[in-house]
């Protein structure tokens, strides 16, 4: 028995969109000398050959170049995000578009692939296997961090063995950061190797001037955003439990505002928000609180509240305190013995915290030194809380209602959908334009493909240095150069927009119930790209 769904085979055959620029013989024309977007003579200093390069575009020409036959390595780093196979099928046609005989080494389970010597040639039959899928199964991914000379090295001693002249990083910040540290490390040592970069997080933190969202964000959040949609249309029908759903998006809070941008909810937290207005626990439960009491007044005892992941992180007082475990559970792997050095402030906090959310602040941290906020309940920290609120607003005769409250968490379902048409046209011009990008001799450059809410014919090709995006931050005590995080930018129009409405949002039963990702059909159903980038966009 065939073991692959109908729509698996339909959309097999999905030929994904180009832009008009890449369809045939292609050149290349550079822009400007480019800046860092601060801290100019310190990224100058550290990125000697490749500060400073231009952002590159492509234009269709009559005249193909023909180039001689290379090899080339694809790495895939950090979370799943829809439309990383297509990045692969896109980069392998456009190097057979220039030369039938280049070839395609996958490293398997991320950077450490690359460092452990550990590969695949990628054949058009694997290709054809995973055209138009989710998931980064092709050849797995990993958290491994590319950030040490040996790493390196041992990189250009495979490289050197499969003959590979390019290696294409499909990550978010931190291994663009990292695809950019190693092609200045590659030009230094004149090693032959290009590094290119491709902008994947379904978080949709890794977005800027240059790139205009990051792959996955817009499957991601159209699954979340369906599922949101059936339970507020189950909530609506029994009009008894009030859901409170947590959604992913490590730090930035984009995935939220965008699910509540879908769906319209009656609460939706953006944790920049909190931040901004430096709101404590306290007071996000007392809204909550508030907008719970005056749905119960109007007979609505159900609702639904959209939680960021991240949220924990940018509450103050939670925020003083993960900092405090996190120093402290670098030393000290004695849970126990770690708390009891907690200052005041934040021994407090943990002891008020219910028992098993505690337990959750402590647990094994990531590889990059972060609390797994994917593992902490924020959603039942808010229900119990809630609950206990509305007991008090109840004595005080503030609140007359039922108050039953049911949690749930959206992350890994979206993470490996098979990509939208959007992710699906997106992440294939941004493989095939890697290509063009190697092609043309770049390194240290990331795949940039823009004017992304028009027709993919419209879409422009391009190239953006990677220094461009970086300015210094503080990690790990030290002062390092990174590309800057996105977050939700409250002055920003998506986030704007939300605000203008959420107060009506939270009283009324304002629902939109998006359905499905829809792969077939018309157009203003299949190809619409998230509302996030549309506002962005619309008031540029
Ligand atoms: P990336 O930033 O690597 O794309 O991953 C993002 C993410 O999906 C977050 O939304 C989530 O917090 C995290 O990965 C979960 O990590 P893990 O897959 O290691 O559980």
């Amino acid at each position: 028995m065939n073991n692959k769904s109908a729509l698996q085979i339909a959309r097999a055959a999905y030929q994904p969109k180009l832009p008009k620029a890449l369809k045939g013989a292609v050149a290349i024309k550079e822009g400007e000398a480019t800046e860092s977007v601060a801290d100019q003579a310190e990224i100058k200093k550290l990125f000697p050959n490749t500060y400073g390069m231009p952002v590159v575009t492509f234009a269709k020409t009559c005249r193909a170049k023909s180039l001689p036959a290379m090899n080339v390595g694809v790495i895939l780093s950090g979370g799943q995000a829809p439309g990383g196979h297509n990045v692969i099928s896109g980069l392998f046609d456009g190097l057979k578009a220039m030369n039938k005989s280049n070839k395609l080494y996958g490293f398997l389970g991320g950077p450490s692939g690359l460092i452990e010597h550990k590969y695949i040639e990628l054949t058009s039959d694997i290709i054809d296997d995973y055209r138009n899928t989710g998931g980064f199964d092709i050849i797995g991914s990993g958290r491994t961090k590319l950030e040490k000379q040996d790493q390196f090295d041992s990189g250009i001693e495979i490289c050197n063995q499969l003959g590979i002249k390019a290696l294409v990083i499909i990550g978010g910040d931190d291994s663009n950061t990292n695809a950019c540290v190693l092609a200045e490390y590659y030009l230094q040592k004149q090693c032959g190797i290009q590094v290119i970069g491709c902008p994947k997080t379904i978080d949709g933190d890794l977005k800027n001037s240059q790139i205009e969202t990051s792959f996955g964000f817009d499957t991601a959040c159209k699954v979340y955003s369906e599922v949101i949609g059936n339970i507020m249309r189950d909530a609506n029908s029994a009009k008894k439990y009030w859901h409170f759903i947590k959604v992913m998006g490590r730090s930035a809070s984009h995935i939220a505002l965008e699910c509540g941008l879908q769906t319209q909810p009656n609460v939706c937290i953006v944790s920049e928000e909190v931040e901004a207005k430096k709101m404590t626990l306290a007071q996000i439960v007392n809204d909550i609180a508030d907008k719970v009491a005056a749905r119960a007044a109007r007979g609505n005892n159900f609702g639904v509240a959209i939680i960021p992941e991240g949220l924990i992180e940018f509450i103050p007082e939670m925020n003083i305190l993960i900092s405090e475990l996190n120093d402290l559970l670098a030393k000290e792997s004695d849970v126990k013995k770690a708390v009891a050095q907690l200052s005041a402030a934040s021994a407090a906090v943990y002891a008020s915290l219910p028992e098993a959310i505690a337990k959750q602040l402590t647990l094994e941290r990531d590889p990059h030194g972060n609390v797994q906020v994917s593992l902490i309940e924020t959603e039942k920290l808010l229900i119990e809380m809630v609950k206990k609120r509305l007991a008090a607003m109840k004595e005080e005769g503030k609140y007359d209602g039922k108050f039953s409250a049911l949690g749930h968490f959206f992350g890994y379902e979206g993470r490996c959908a098979a990509p939208s048409n959007f992710d699906a046209d997106y992440c294939y011009s941004l493989g095939y334009n890697a290509a063009q990008l190697i092609g043309s001799g770049k390194t240290g450059y990331m795949s940039l493909i823009k004017n992304t809410t028009k027709s993919s014919d419209e879409w422009i090709a391009a190239g953006v240095p990677i220094t461009m995006m970086m300015n210094m931050e503080r990690r790990h005590g030290e002062m390092k150069p990174v590309i800057r995080k996105a977050l939700v930018e409250l002055d920003g129009a998506p986030f704007k927009f939300f605000a203008a409405n959420r107060d009506k949002w939270a009283i009324e039963t304002a629902y939109i119930y998006p359905g499905p990702i829809q792969y077939f059909g018309p157009s203003e159903v299949c190809d619409q790209p998230t509302k996030t980038l549309l506002l962005e966009q619309s008031s540029k």
